[in-house]
């Protein structure tokens, strides 16, 4: 077994294997809410950075207990007592993890409940589906906090909600749940039941796409973002050239030809 996926070299995470590739990585300190201490963030970056090569189809992103994840460990960082320099260092760690998740070509889904804020929401919002239920709810307490973000809230969020609703997030601590959070953009997906069988069915759906393809789209979308329009097109280009012509897509292209496909519906 690749050490990556080895759940015995894991001590914040809690690691299980499904069928099809599917791994379920559930942040796994629910005696602290799933804060995120140094540990944990390195853990996410040992799996994130090595999930694709060792074959990982898609994530379902969960927390252990009533809370996804309250963010940083406050009390970590009180304890150390961090110079400007060290805490910089960790939010680069912090960033490092996040991007592997959203630049790493691996599908993520969330699947929220309960708290998720400050870090916590950070963290959700480098996975590419979120999935809530009725106990979830939003918030950036930062503010409040006497501290600011430093886990990617200034992009990820402010892109999810825009700037002015992120800005007024930290400001206030405002707290957002129920449909009002999916209207928003905090999350695509709201259920009454639980967020973890939904997350399950939907990694299922997107683990049967071609790798090739899931790597483009949790990969190529976000880089071009960052690109000119120009630049963008010119990418995707590029992207659509290498996985539109894969080989393993041509039998996909030929059941639509032949008829035998499932053609697009409406919703019943
Ligand atoms: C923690 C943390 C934490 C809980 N760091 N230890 N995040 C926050 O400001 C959120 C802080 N947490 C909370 O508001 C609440 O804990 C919760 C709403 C998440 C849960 O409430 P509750 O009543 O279930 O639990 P609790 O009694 O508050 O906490 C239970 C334990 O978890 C307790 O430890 P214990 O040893 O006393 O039992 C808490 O200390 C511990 N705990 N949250 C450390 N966050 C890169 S910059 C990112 C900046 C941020 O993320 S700021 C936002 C921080």
């Amino acid at each position: 077994m690749n050490d990556v996926v080895n759940p015995d070299t894991y001590d914040r995470l809690a690691l299980t294997a499904h069928d099809n590739g599917l791994y379920v990585v559930t942040l796994n300190r629910p005696e602290k809410r799933n804060a995120l201490d140094v540990v944990t963030i390195e853990e996410l970056i040992r799996f994130f950075s090595g999930a694709r090569l060792a074959g990982v189809k898609a994530v379902v992103l969960a927390g252990e207990g009533d809370h996804f994840c309250a963010g940083l460990d406050l009390v970590e960082h009180w304890k150390a007592d961090r110079s400007a320099d060290d805490f910089m260092h960790v939010c680069l760690r912090w960033h490092e993890a996040f991007n592997k998740m959203e630049y790493g070509g691996v599908p993520i889904i969330a699947a929220l409940k309960g708290a998720v804020v400050g870090g916590g929401l950070e963290l959700a919002s480098a996975a590419h589906v979120r999935v809530m239920d009725d106990t979830t709810y939003f918030a950036l307490p930062e503010g409040q906090r006497g501290i600011f973000t430093g886990g990617g809230a200034t992009i990820r969020v402010s892109d999810m909600i825009g700037k002015y609703r992120m800005i007024d997030m930290v400001l206030t601590g405002r707290v957002y749940q129920g449909q009002e959070a999916v209207d928003l953009g905090l999350a695509q997906y709201r259920v009454e039941g639980s967020s973890m069988d939904k997350a399950m069915e939907l990694a299922a759906k997107v683990a049967q796409n071609l790798p090739l393809t899931n790597f483009a789209i949790c990969s190529a979308v976000s880089h071009m973002n960052n690109m000119s329009g120009m630049d963008a097109a010119y990418a995707e280009a590029f992207v659509g050239g290498i996985v539109n012509t894969q080989p393993e897509a041509r039998a996909r292209l030929e059941a639509f030809a032949n008829k035998t496909a499932a053609r697009v519906r409406p919703n019943e």
